[in-house]
């Protein structure tokens, strides 16, 4: 059976106490009403391989761990390069994947302090670290050799039931609308993070290359909200409608222009202050060290299996640029990008799915052809 700590204390206090038919009824009332023995997930054995959504057995959570009913998952770019395995870092297999996960806390194990039965929980890109390390002192904890991973190398938020560490699971305030939050907890956070990164003042232009995707449409967003003027850099008309309706200034299609780095210091008068590149593009990324305006911030986000960055470096020294790298975000993170979402300050551009369909979304993504982010609905 699950052990519930605080509720399990009360209970042996009660076993000792009261008869022993309180007892019992305490116990009804402090476990989740029913958990099923399994349920439905998505799942693959090999890279690149079926992805199959069948019956698997429902997790049991461990001291540390939540047990959440995941609602809605949302699909990142990342969980397509994990289900391809085309990262540099070894996946867990069999592996279900998904780490934007936002559902109901069902089960606690004997140590989780932090949540309750019942309490609104989001499954994150980072499920565990050290806490030990020097990393993990600064709250660098995505950072940590040993961090564990939700739909990498633990199984993720692509199923019904899904165990995550408690200390680094998101809270979602009651009442959250938990299909709309869901790209928030990685797509969401991440943004915000890389924004803070580049370190951008309020009136200053920040580019975001790969603008319509589900990263880049949140950082749209973020980045209005944070006073900042947007350029946006993504392909095809409508991708540019949608980036100009979150709130971009200017836009920039790379199918069109044939000088990509003419065109985004045309219209931003000698280029942007920052950069956050989200694309999928190898090439766009050594684009944007280039478009930069003098003492330009570069922030690497997007992970194009391969890919290098290459900066000229006489235009990288003279221009005093920066490049740097941001990696998802910590707790802290993440409540402040949960807090820009439940303000309002941001709108998560989302489609529903069912669950059985993640290959479907697989290939509208690798094709390039989504505006924002799919999310599924695990109950289908
Ligand atoms: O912590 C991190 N660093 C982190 C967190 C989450 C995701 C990194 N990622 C990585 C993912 O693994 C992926 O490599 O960020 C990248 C983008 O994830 P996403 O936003 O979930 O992908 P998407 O929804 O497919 O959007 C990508 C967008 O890039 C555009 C596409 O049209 C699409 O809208 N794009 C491409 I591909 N080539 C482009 C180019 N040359 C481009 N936009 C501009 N110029
Ligand atoms: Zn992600
Ligand atoms: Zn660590």
């Amino acid at each position: 059976m699950l052990s519930i700590t605080r509720v399990s204390a009360l209970r042996t206090q009660f076993a000792t106490f009261a008869k022993p038919a309180v007892a019992q009824q305490l116990a009804r009332y402090s476990t989740a009403p029913s958990i099923p023995k399994t349920q439905k997930g998505c799942i693959f054995d090999t890279a690149g391989g079926p992805i199959e959504y069948k019956d698997i057995p429902v997790p049991t959570p461990k001291p540390n761990e939540i047990l959440v009913n995941v609602k809605y998952s949302g699909v990142c770019h990342t969980d397509l390069h994990a289900w391809k395995g085309d990262w540099p870092l070894p996946v867990k297999l069999p592996l279900v994947g998904g780490h934007e996960g936002a559902g109901v806390v069902v089960a606690k194990g004997s140590n989780v302090q932090n949540f309750e039965i019942g309490d609104l929980a989001g499954i994150k890109w980072l499920n565990g670290s050290c806490m030990g390390c020097e990393f993990c002192q600064q709250g660098a904890e995505s950072n940590c050799p040993d961090a564990d991973l939700s739909g990498y190398t633990h199984d993720g938020s692509f199923q019904q039931y899904a165990t995550a560490d408690a200390v680094q699971a998101a809270k979602l305030p009651p009442g959250t609308d938990l299909a709309a939050v869901a790209p928030i907890l990685c797509a969401g956070v991440t943004v915000y993070k890389a924004l803070k990164t580049a370190d951008l003042r309020p009136g200053q232009i920040v580019a975001i290359s790969g603008a319509a995707g589900g990263l880049g449409s949140l950082a749209v967003q973020y980045a209005v909200a944070m006073g900042l003027r947007v350029l946006g850099i993504d392909g095809g008309e409508e991708k540019g409608n949608f980036v100009k309706s979150l709130g971009a200034e200017f836009f920039v299609d790379f199918t069109k222009e044939k000088d990509i780095v003419a065109a985004v210091q045309k219209a931003t008068n000698g280029g942007p202050h920052g950069v956050i590149n989200v694309s999928v593009s190898e090439a766009a990324i050594s684009q944007s060290a280039e478009y930069a305006r003098t003492l330009g911030k570069i922030v690497l986000v997007g992970l194009p299996a391969g890919a290098v960055c290459k900066s000229p470096v006489f235009n990288h020294v003279v221009k005093s640029l920066q490049i740097k790298g941001s990696y998802v975000g910590n707790r802290q993170d993440t409540t402040e990008a949960v807090d820009f979402f439940t303000r309002g300050l941001v709108k998560s551009p989302f489609k529903i799915v069912g669950l059985s369909e993640l290959p479907e979304v697989f290939e509208l993504m690798e094709k390039g052809k989504i505006l924002g982010r799919y999310v599924l609905d695990t109950s289908k």
